[in-house]
């Protein structure tokens, strides 16, 4: 039987900016109740809630304070039961945020393990000694420096590949592996759709031998994660895995392993960043590279023993329409164009909140308007070896965590609907353009081709089942596929380029599907239009 995820549209809420109910400016959980129909009318399947539990917020509730406990900025324990049992009559599951690859330094098995070489807790992280009076070796931090802290109350230094108050915890020691899955059993029994898994590539790291993903012991802890929490329920589990291979995806999500339901992979990440070098080192992207990872994904795994997720945005990515469309000149068409081309692949499609309405990135002019942890230390870390305030902003705007984090614009009204305070990060300042009321009042609305895009899958195995088959030799700037599923055959077109494009094909039209300019009844010869995408059924 197919399980429900191979059908779904999952949406990724980033609570804190999604919806506040209380007016301190930050958005909480009866702020996401509140929006239930919002998404129920949208079609999706289930909600990833970025982290809730109690954390000091270095980096957003991905420093974990204590997992069985929500935030007070969120609301109570009662408030996120409710938005359970509320999700449900939605018909919309709840998966929460699984944050075991480090805690917060509050979380209090760090306060005991840093309290002495001898505490009973000592070695759920990783600990050593100085190496000739330095950090024992040179293991970088993806938050920039060092992945080693010294810690002057016991004179080790001890692992984060996060933040200094992101301590990675030690996945060897048996007693800390089993706390865990007591913990995801405790929100297993409180009726959850599954786990989103964070960085879940480096629990099998083996710091001394400089191996921090896909080290060895990775597959057996997650098959015993499987054994001993959902392993025989019928739960979503993605892992977050950026050094995955199609091989690598398949490790964790062929069924018959008893891992993963799937896994989320970013080859596309680095294609717009210099090879070898950051994030941060720019450089543009090249469509035929995007066209080929793309394909790559969609034809070198073998969808029977593998399943892999479909995305554009996340709260660590900027908006797509922005970084590799145009948000100024056609940003509702070339917003549907990413939306039909990725929909109606094969996987499990990801909507990140207001990626629906095609929200957009938000400059800044100076450091101090940023929030996130990645872009302040990056900078601090690059101003000191002498590159411009002007690059580093530069690349702060294009790549920066900020973009995407920004409070959904849900109206026209003051702060976008989001808040009746100040919010914690300032509103875009095109709401009053861009925002929920004024999408749904548009039938033409990028809103609507989501929804739309939602329906065909739910309502069409094809989209779920069939085969994916490339029209090859039509150049970098065209993505063109077909689906297949015995005796149906639907056809895929898209313009990546803002120019435009030559597409010919003998193709008969029996109906069309989606599309975000006007209707072909003819494939022959056609010129697309910039950011054009449609989907038809053919005879
Ligand atoms: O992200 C993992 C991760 O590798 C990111 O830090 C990534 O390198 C960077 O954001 C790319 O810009 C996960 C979470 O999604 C992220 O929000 C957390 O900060 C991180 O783990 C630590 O928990
Ligand atoms: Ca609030």
């Amino acid at each position: 039987m197919t399980p429900w995820w191979k059908k779904a549209a999952v949406y990724q809420v980033y609570p804190k900016s999604f919806q506040d109910s209380n007016g301190d400016g930050i958005g909480d959980l009866k702020g996401i109740t509140s929006r239930l129909g919002y998404l129920e009318k949208l079609g999706i399947d289930a909600i990833w809630l970025s982290p809730v539990y109690q954390s000091p917020q270095i980096d957003n509730g991905y420093d974990i304070s204590d997992y069985e406990a929500i935030d007070p900025q969120y609301g109570t324990m009662a408030d996120m039961e409710e938005l359970i049992s509320e999700a449900k009559k939605h018909h919309i599951r709840i998966v929460m945020d699984l944050v075991v690859n480090h805690t917060s330094d509050q979380h209090k098995w760090f306060v005991e393990s840093r309290k002495s070489k001898d505490n009973p807790y000592r070695d759920y992280y990783i600990w050593r000694d100085p190496v000739n009076g330095h950090e024992p070796n040179n293991l970088k931090s993806a938050f920039s420096g060092s992945a080693w802290k010294f810690d002057e109350e016991t004179g080790q230094y001890y692992l984060h590949f996060f933040a200094d108050q992101q301590p990675d915890l030690n996945w060897q020691n048996p007693e800390l592996r089993h706390k865990i899955y007591d913990m995801m059993n405790f929100w297993i029994n409180k009726g959850i759709g599954g786990f989103r898994m964070d960085v879940i590539e480096l629990i099998g790291k083996e710091p001394d031998k400089g191996i921090r993903e896909n080290g060895p012991m990775l597959h057996p802890y997650l098959q015993e994660m499987n054994r001993n929490t959902f392993g025989d329920k019928v739960l979503m589990t993605v892992g977050e895995t950026w050094n995955a291979t199609p091989k690598i995806a398949e490790e964790y999500s062929d069924p018959d392993r008893h891992e993963l339901s799937m896994v989320f992979q970013f080859e596309n990440q680095s294609l717009d960043q210099q090879p070898g070098k950051e994030k941060w080192d720019l450089r543009k992207l090249d469509l035929g590279k995007l066209k080929k990872v793309l394909v790559k994904w969609q034809t070198q795994i073998d969808f029977d023993h593998a399943w892999n997720s479909l995305f554009w945005e996340n709260h660590d990515i900027p908006r797509v329409i922005s970084r590799w469309g145009n948000d100024k000149e056609y940003r509702v068409q070339c917003a549907k164009m990413f939306a039909i081309v990725l929909h109606l692949m094969h996987g499990t499609p990801y909507i990140y909140n207001g990626e629906e309405i095609g929200m957009t990135n938000c400059p800044v002019k100076d450091i101090n308007e940023v929030e996130d942890i990645e872009s302040i230390n990056m900078y601090n870390e690059r101003i000191k070896l002498g590159y411009t305030k002007e690059e580093l902003i530069h690349s702060i705007n294009v790549k920066g965590r900020d973009n995407a984090r920004r409070p959904i614009q849900w109206n026209d009204k003051e702060n976008a609907g989001f808040t009746t305070g100040n919010p914690w990060l300032k509103v875009n300042h095109n709401y009053k353009e861009i925002n929920v009321e004024a999408a749904l009042k548009d039938s033409n609305s990028i809103f609507y081709a989501y929804q739309k895009l939602i329906k065909l899958r739910h309502e069409n195995d094809i989209v779920v089942d069939g085969d994916f088959e490339l029209v090859p030799n039509i150049g970098d700037a065209v993505l063109a596929y077909y689906r297949k599923l015995n005796d149906q055959k639907w056809l895929v077109v898209a313009n990546l380029s803002g120019e435009n494009q030559h597409f010919s094909s003998n193709d008969k039209v029996e109906t069309e599907l989606i599309s975000n300019y006007d209707t072909h009844d003819n494939l022959k010869n056609i010129d697309l239009k910039p950011y054009e995408a449609f989907a038809v059924v053919i005879k």
